[in-house]
């Protein structure tokens, strides 16, 4: 039985096309939503340790991870949204294409996402499965708890089969403590995130992935490939200067958590492809000479005129390279999906 008022309710929104919800809607969402922290199964360096390792190397680096506060990640969904930088979109397409080929041969249970941020990728699995007959739940994993709730919101809403088991915590800080569901699980890693990682790095984070994965298990991985240098340049030096505010921005955080005087201005961003070793590096470089203090540290950096500091580097890869270093993992590629123009890979892998 409808009670009175929720019928008017739903009499105004036929009419009125309101979208509004019942309190019953509501709930039923809520009770397909669980939240959870993912405890570190290992100590993690903190940013003022970062900083002063990162800083006393030569060229001093920065990890990438420090650009994502909340200015950072809204100046990367703004990046992803500019005609150069091409993987989001290709990827998104790439998976809209491949999703029921991958449900199908995976017939999971369960979907983990490391790294999930707002999810409107992994939107494409579910469309598959939803086609398939299929009602895996979805686990993903993030540092930031509002993007997951956000993202747990708009999947719930568009798929009422659906259940949500958000993870917080840093994939990084390792896998150990990771809820194990019984069932088939699909893990996925996608963006070309794997690619800020060196070689080495990502074995070990794949091998660590793999270490959890049982009989029947698979993961998918989204991967940057390698192209022409000019248009990687301008992927990660976009006409618009988005990514090089994106750049600077991790100046602010530095600033803000160990008490800095960074002139975020005062460096330059440069995006170069590194073609031996394949990957992008992004650095920031001093415009003149300066001097930075770091109230927090009780620490004065000197920057010569011209010099560098390596905030990023993103790995571009061949067919080849990504089925090694999955190999190196002992992890079983089985099915390679491209874009025509080999811009992205997703690949679908088994434990081996
Ligand atoms: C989010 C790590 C995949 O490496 O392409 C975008 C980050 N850096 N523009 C990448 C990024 C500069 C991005 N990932």
């Amino acid at each position: 039985m409808v009670a009175y008022e929720e019928k008017t309710l739903l009499k105004e929104r036929f009419f009125m096309n309101i979208p509004l919800e019942g309190a019953s809607v509501r709930s039923r969402k809520l009770e397909r939503f669980k939240c959870q922290a993912v405890p570190a199964a290992r100590v993690v360096p903190t940013l003022a340790e970062d900083v002063l390792q990162g800083f006393a190397r030569r060229p001093r680096v920065l990890p990438p991870k420090y650009f994502y506060d909340a200015l950072g990640s809204e100046l990367f969904d703004q990046i992803c949204d500019t005609p150069e930088y091409y993987p989001t979109r290709t990827e998104a397409r790439l998976l809209d294409q491949s999703a029921h080929s991958i449900i199908c041969q995976v017939k999971p249970e369960h979907i983990i996402e490391l790294g999930s941020g707002t999810s409107r990728k992994t939107a494409h699995l579910f469309e598959a499965c939803e086609a398939n007959g299929l009602e895996p739940s979805y686990w993903p994993f993030d540092v930031c708890e509002e993007v997951l709730h956000a993202a747990a919101e708009a999947l719930l809403e568009a798929h009422p089969w659906l259940s949500v088991q958000a993870l917080i915590g840093d994939y990084s800080a390792g896998l150990a403590h990771l809820p194990q569901p019984a069932g088939r699980r699909l893990f996925v890693f996608l963006g070309g995130t794997i690619g800020n990682l060196t070689p080495e790095e990502s074995i070990a984070f794949l091998s660590e992935l793999r270490g959890l994965m049982r009989e029947g298990d698979a993961f998918l991985l989204g991967a940057d490939r390698t192209k022409a240098p000019r248009l990687l340049q301008a992927a990660y030096d976009d006409a618009s200067g988005l990514t090089a505010e994106f750049n600077r921005n991790v100046l602010n955080v530095i600033n803000r958590a160990l008490r800095g005087d960074f002139n975020p201005h005062a460096f330059d961003h440069l995006a170069l492809y590194n073609e031996a070793l394949q990957r992008i590096e992004m650095y920031l470089v001093a415009r003149h000479d300066q001097e930075v203090h770091l109230m927090a540290l009780e620490r004065r950096y000197g920057f010569l005129h011209g010099e560098r500091i390596l905030t990023e580097i993103s790995r571009k890869f061949t067919a080849e390279s990504l089925t090694a270093e999955l190999r190196a993992a002992r992890l079983n590629p089985i099915r390679h999906y491209q874009t025509e123009d080999q811009y992205f890979s997703l690949v679908l892998a088994q434990p081996s």
